[in-house]
């Protein structure tokens, strides 16, 4: 099956040129002008993509899809979920295996990669590091040789469920160095978080505005930076995910002007979304927006932004994880019992085009460098994912530039009730999602197959490891001979 992509103006990470783009049985086949060969043929599947730009489908490396959280299971499953995702220009999500704690690690992974099965698009896993023996210490190698896994995940938040604290980051951190893979971290302080809980709620603060104030920017400055002086020592690279803040910010821009190996993710909603959405007279209202780390107040916005220009942040996420009313309502009378949690995966290409490229703060090869070819990089699956090479997968979007669209839970693909871009009208958005060299999604028609996505195997040692290992070697501890 072939499909040619004609007339378009291609825009990767670092390239803007004209060119058509054949794809051949779900890969990249030749990429040129006036493309002519014999797999183009009466059967060849014609896209005209005059004044349209041609990028990389977008990955989202952050997403909790029907994720068991909080006494409940999240809303999206993984069909839905990449379904939503190919319809906003996304073609592939990163996922988590979150392992109850002493759930065996293995179990926990195949669990998940069940439910994944169903998956519209390609996937991969991130595995958390939720409790600690020597059985995680094995499984860890076992999913870096066996499994395709190079990146494990660390919630230093949630006290009493899933919280790793700081001897379960060391011995993770250490043994994932051992192994050549990349730490993650949920990077708010779980402690300080639990003690600002109870006071708040002490003094009869228990609706959805109490949820900002017993996590502040300090909370999530303190475990960033904790976070990150733990990965230096142990010489392991370090990504922090959802960085909300210029606290968490700053230890990330202080880390990487040291010339340490740290990654930071910022998510669509937190470089848009400010904290009065908390004080909403609507109950419902304000906690859907209810989420860990919370939206902080608008200075934090312009902050964020100018760490994702400056490059100190380098891609950008949703942390798609859905709540119905319903379940919000769990935590009606305690605002602590809301289950945390937003949507967000088929907007976040198009609010990000439309407030970076649209503003002037993203160029279109910065925009493709942070929705897309920045994590497959990170994560080691680049070019075969994140780039418009030959021989990559064929996952494309036909971007339209001046087409418009006013976002909508009354219109978006998500199986959630709510939308926290609600009304925002959005100019730039994909006209034609390709996966797997398919059309999947044009001009508003979704056409997504339950179960084609594939598994991704992630390769441990990510190209900047060895860089590590160098550095730890020229400060190699030396015993001193005495006589
Ligand atoms: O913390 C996370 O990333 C998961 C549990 C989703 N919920 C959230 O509030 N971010
Ligand atoms: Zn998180
Ligand atoms: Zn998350």
């Amino acid at each position: 099956m072939s499909l040619h992509i004609k007339g378009g103006t291609i825009i990767t990470s670092d390239h803007t040129f004209v060119a058509d783009l054949l794809c051949v049985d779900g890969l990249i086949h030749s990429i040129g002008e006036n493309i002519s060969n014999d797999r183009i043929n009466k059967d060849t599947e014609v896209i005209e993509a005059d004044g349209c730009y041609v990028m990389p489908g977008g990955i989202d490396p952050h997403t909790h899809m029907e994720l068991p959280f909080m006494g409940t299971v999240a809303s999206e499953d993984f069909f839905t979920g990449t379904s939503a995702g190919l319809a906003g220009g996304t073609t592939m999500i990163i996922d988590f295996v979150i392992p109850n704690p002493q759930q065996d690690i293995m179990e926990a992974y195949h669990q998940w990669r069940g439910w994944a099965e169903k998956a519209a698009s390609d996937y991969s896993f991130h595995v958390a590091i939720t409790w600690w023996d020597e059985s995680v210490h094995k499984a860890m190698e076992t999913l870096v040789h066996d499994y395709g896994v190079n990146s494990f995940k660390h919630f230093m938040a949630y006290k009493g469920a899933i919280m790793a604290d700081d001897e379960m980051l060391v011995n993770s951190f250490q043994r994932a160095r051992e192994l050549g893979a990349i730490c993650t971290v949920h990077a708010e302080n779980g402690e300080l978080v639990f003690h600002l809980q109870q006071k708040l709620l002490e003094q009869g603060i228990t609706g959805p505005e109490g949820h900002p104030l017993s996590r502040p920017p300090a909370v999530e400055g303190e475990a960033a930076n904790r976070a990150i002086r733990i990965a230096q020592v142990i010489g392991v690279p370090i990504y922090v995910v959802h960085t909300s803040c210029n606290d968490s910010l700053q230890a990330i821009t202080r880390a990487r002007n040291e010339g340490q190996r740290v990654f930071g993710e910022v998510l669509a909603g937190h470089l848009l979304i400010d904290d009065s959405v908390y004080t909403h007279p609507d109950w419902d209202t304000a906690a859907a927006y209810v989420m860990s780390p919370p939206f902080r107040p608008k200075a934090h916005q312009a902050a964020l932004w100018r760490g994702l220009q400056a490059g100190m942040l380098q891609t950008t996420a949703t942390d798609h994880c859905c709540f119905c009313a319903p379940q919000k309502q769990m935590g009606r009378e305690d605002f602590t019992k809301i289950p945390n949690g937003t949507a967000g995966i088929e907007d976040r290409m198009q609010v990000l085009w439309h407030h970076g490229v649209n503003t002037g703060r993203l160029t279109k090869n910065e925009f493709v460098a942070v929705t897309s070819t920045n994590a497959a990089k990170i994560f080691n699956i680049y070019p075969q994912k994140g780039s418009l090479s030959e021989g990559a997968d064929a996952d494309i979007i036909i971007w339209d530039p001046e087409r418009e669209r006013t976002i909508s839970k009354e219109t978006h693909h998500q199986n959630v009730d709510f939308n926290i871009f609600e009304g925002m009208t959005v100019r730039g958005v994909n006209q034609v999602t390709i996966s797997q060299g398919k059309v999947v999604y044009q001009d508003g028609e979704l056409r997504t197959e339950r179960g084609v996505g594939r598994y991704i195997n992630r390769p441990a040692y990510a190209p900047y490891y060895d860089a590590i290992d160098k550095q730890m070697v020229r400060h190699a501890p030396k015993a001193v001979s005495r006589n």
